[in-house]
């Protein structure tokens, strides 16, 4: 990294702002800093970039390419400042200069170009690569619109577009140079040229497809790799094909909007044609990169890993297949031996809803060949499985299937890993969900729990915690994050938990203030704050949550006098525009939020806040003030979940189902340091077997249930008079598909016994230190690291130990 000292910033800042803006810094807006900082930034690691990917292949190194759909990395200029080692300095240097890095930070729009959970791993995933040292990229879309912007307009949710792009993004560098063209579209047809089968195409489209490249810097490292996004684009040859602006908008609008569900999928052409275009663009640089390594096409895979994240970027297989026989005249056999070697994939969902089936008629709309290629792939597995298993075997696991192409099929049978991304998780995988395949391959099955990245969640967003760490166990934790374990020492040291209460204080006042801001409502500090963040979903039980907290009202109501620990219960949540029963749960919380927060009789006891347009940007402003994390979803339902991982990083204790990785943070931290509650898997499984669940029957037999569940629809609960019978016929009439009130009773008594820990402050702070110790486990360095290691086969560089006292010379 390019040295820097306070006196070179300040020079070198005023001078960009002049030179970009003609200004001095006192006349400069907040944007206007921001970029400057930006160009100052980027200078800093941009000979770094260069060498990282040249030294690749000087060095004959395989690397990693990540397909994903979707990639979330919010605001990097922090997180870049922090991974160059140059935070403090330009931290001092600003604010020499009478400017805040914090404030100028505010300044940087997210990049939203994910949903949740996946999109935010896989850049997670990409800052990790870069800090192990590992040579990774990442391939996806440059969506001109990132996910809707969310507005609560008479406690409904109201998406507005989310146009991220207006300012610029300066980060990233177009590379025109190294476009591709992708066809899509028209006809195809095979002719016999005497040496191969020559693919003849007509009336295809031809779509430009243009790299936009990120440096994803990594930790100390002097390491800076590549996230590269698409874009599509007319090419220039083909103008006149285009010739209104209509015609124009059906190539851009490839890569306008990121399609806004999670664990959901949508059949329209228009996504598929998104998962051709950048799988495709993607494999054609790969390939054209792999010349320089001067090495035979049949040795690719010792060179090139390439990870498809979920299935939407399954087509990778048949691509790969096409460049390698129409392109460069490999043998089928030849080239099916590297396409497994190269490929690997992971499942992040069992929801059947998420499971990709595209029509044959679709596909081949899209890129005929690409269905030949797919129709062959199966036709050859089910030959190769003719004889050694019985037709029914073949046909639940053949790609094609009544007219639909199975994605994960095609990426399972075309890939040498298969893994889920928690224990529990692939073990349903294996035992279910994908067992027939786990009997064919036994051995392409493996676990990877999920990770998170925790040099973004601590270091980045509690600063606070993290001078109390620092000046526990020194800050070495900086750099490997076991080291946090040292903690554990301190468990019974009264001055050290002191602190931990003392930042948490200080991160809740915060938080405080920007509910005040942002909403209105006023929360007190000493209040237990209580918070459920992740997208609305009905297996995520958000409503499990919400009924607790109309009890704990009711029985306020009935005795307003009753002592009791404040709470303020937070929540954050996008809820797919399509997914209408989310969207009504999102009404109740809002309206439940106005009748608990204006009732005099309720005062500060209890507080409900459901923060608008929750993203990465959110989540660093709630997750330090976090007391209590809700990770209550139906047990076999999510994968893994990572904001269990990154509220307990921050210290908050965690409610939890059997489900996820919650098994394994359980696990870590120790029965007592986890309110555990609800059905287990065996228990969900079994219902769902015998359907011997009926929830009426817990209506009946529960007058405090009952209570709760009228109050949505005779008039407690005041502005739902359609949600509210909404809510109550699924978790009634349609017999309650994730056990809401099966588990409510045992909700119920364990939030009771949170609010009796928290009492004892001591003893709450010692939880809160063990959690905080024991989140290391889950940094996406190490998950990483067992990627490349188990699954990928990619070497690092030297890794980086070390000390803060070293970095600043
Ligand atoms: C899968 C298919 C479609 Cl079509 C759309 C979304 C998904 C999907 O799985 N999204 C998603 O975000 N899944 C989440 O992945 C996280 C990272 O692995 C997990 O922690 C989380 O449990 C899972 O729901």
């Amino acid at each position: 990294m390019k040295k820097i000292t306070q006196e070179k910033f300040v020079h070198e800042f005023k001078k960009r702002l002049a030179e970009k803006y003609a200004l001095d810094v006192k006349d400069a807006a907040p944007s206007e800093l921001y970029q400057t900082l930006v160009s100052v930034v980027k200078s800093g690691y941009s000979d770094i970039w260069r060498n990282t990917w040249k030294d690749y292949v000087k060095n004959d190194e395989k690397q990693v390419y990540y397909f994903s759909i979707e990639f979330l990395p919010g605001r990097l200029l922090k997180s870049n400042l922090l991974n160059m080692g140059w935070y403090d300095i330009v931290e001092k240097g600003l604010k020499e200069m009478g400017l805040s890095l914090d404030k100028i930070s505010e300044a940087e729009v997210d990049m939203a170009l994910g949903n949740g959970g996946l999109g935010r791993l896989a850049s997670c995933f990409m800052d990790s690569l870069a800090s192990d040292g590992l040579p990774g990229n990442g391939n996806g879309i440059r969506y001109k619109y990132g996910l809707f912007k969310q507005k609560f307009v008479d406690g409904y949710q109201i998406e507005l577009p989310n146009e991220w792009l207006t300012d610029g993004n300066n980060w990233a560098v177009a590379r025109e140079s190294k476009a591709v063209d992708v066809l899509m579209g028209g006809q195809v047809h095979l002719i016999d040229n005497g040496k191969y089968l020559e693919p003849i195409y007509e009336g295809a489209d031809v779509i430009k497809a243009v790299p936009y490249d990120t440096g994803i810097v990594g930790y100390r490292n002097d390491h800076v790799n590549t996230m590269r996004l698409w874009d599509a684009q007319i090419p220039a040859t083909e103008e006149v094909k285009y010739p209104t602006i209509e015609d124009r908008r059906r190539v851009e609008d490839l890569t306008s909007v990121l399609y806004p569900d999670d664990s959901n999928y949508e059949g329209r052409i228009l996504r598929l044609k998104q998962e051709y275009f950048f799988t495709s663009a993607g494999i054609q640089s790969i390939v054209r990169h792999y010349k320089k390594y001067k090495k035979p096409l049949t040795k690719i895979s010792d060179y090139v890993a390439i990870h498809i994240n979920d299935t939407h970027p399954a087509m990778c297989v048949a691509e790969f297949m096409r460049i390698l026989l129409d392109e460069k005249h490999l043998d089928w056999e030849v080239a099916w031996e590297q396409t497994v070697k190269t490929m690997s994939y992971t499942n992040h969902t069992i929801m059947a809803e998420a499971l990709e089936k595209w029509p044959l008629e679709m596909l081949e709309k899209v890129q005929p060949r690409i269905l030949q290629i797919i129709q062959e792939i199966d036709r050859r597995y089910a030959l190769e499985l003719a004889g050694k298993r019985d037709q029914d075997f073949i046909d639940r696991t053949r790609i094609i299937k009544d007219g639909m192409v199975k994605m994960a099929h095609l990426a399972i049978i075309g890939s040498h890993s298969v893994n889920g991304v928690a224990k529990l998780h692939t073990e349903l995988l294996e035992d279910d969900v994908l067992h027939d395949f786990y009997e064919l391959y036994p051995e392409r099955f493996n676990n990877k729990t999920n990770g998170i990245a925790v040099r973004r969640w601590l270091q980045v967003a509690n600063p606070e915690l993290s001078k109390v760490i620092d000046q526990t166990i020194g800050t070495k934790w900086r750099f490997d994050t076991k080291k946090l374990k040292e903690l554990e020492k301190y468990a019974d040291d009264k001055k050290v938990l002191k602190k931990i209460g003392q930042a948490k204080r200080s991160n809740k006042v915060k938080l405080a203030d920007f509910i005040k801001q942002e909403t209105g409502i006023v929360v007190s500090p000493d209040a237990i704050f209580d918070i459920q963040i992740k997208r609305l979903h009905a297996y995520k039980r958000q409503l499990l949550n919400l009924l607790g907290i109309v009890k704990l009202y009711l029985d306020l109501k009935d005795d307003p006098k009753q002592k009791m620990i404040p709470r303020v219960f937070i929540f954050g949540a996008k809820a797919a525009p399509s997914y209408h029963y989310a969207k009504s749960i999102i009404k109740c919380i809002n309206e439940v939020a106005n009748l608990i927060n204006n009732d005099p009789t309720i005062k500060d006891k209890l507080k409900v806040v459901f923060l608008e347009n929750y993203g990465v940007s959110l989540a660093e402003k709630i997750i330090p003030a976090a007391d209590v994390s809700e990770q209550i979803s139906t047990a076999t339902k999510e994968a893994s979940g990572t904001s269990n991982m990154k509220l307990m990083l921050n210290g908050a204790l965690t409610v939890a189902t059997l489900d996820g990785a919650n098994i394994e943070i359980k696990d870590h931290v120790g029965d007592d340091n986890i309110f555990i509650f609800g059905l287990t898997k065996d228990d969900v499984l079994q219902y769902e077997k015998d359907h011997s669940y009926h929830s009426a029957d817990y209506y009946n037999n529960d007058p405090v249930l009952q209570r709760v569940l009228n109050a949505f629809v005779d008039g407690t609960i005041p502005n739902i008079e359609v949600e509210g019978h909404e809510i109550f016929d699924s978790l009634l009439r349609v017999n309650d598909e994730f056990f809401v009130l099966r588990d409510f009773e045992a909700y119920i008594h364990t939030k009771e016994k949170v609010a009796q820990t928290y009492a004892d402050q001591l003893a709450w702070q010692k939880k809160c230190l063990i959690n905080i110790a024991n989140a290391g486990y889950f940094s996406a360095d190490d998950t990483v690291a067992k990627y490349a290691a188990e699954i990928w086969d990619i070497k690092a560089d030297q890794p980086t130990e070390g000390t803060l006292d070293d970095v600043y010379p």
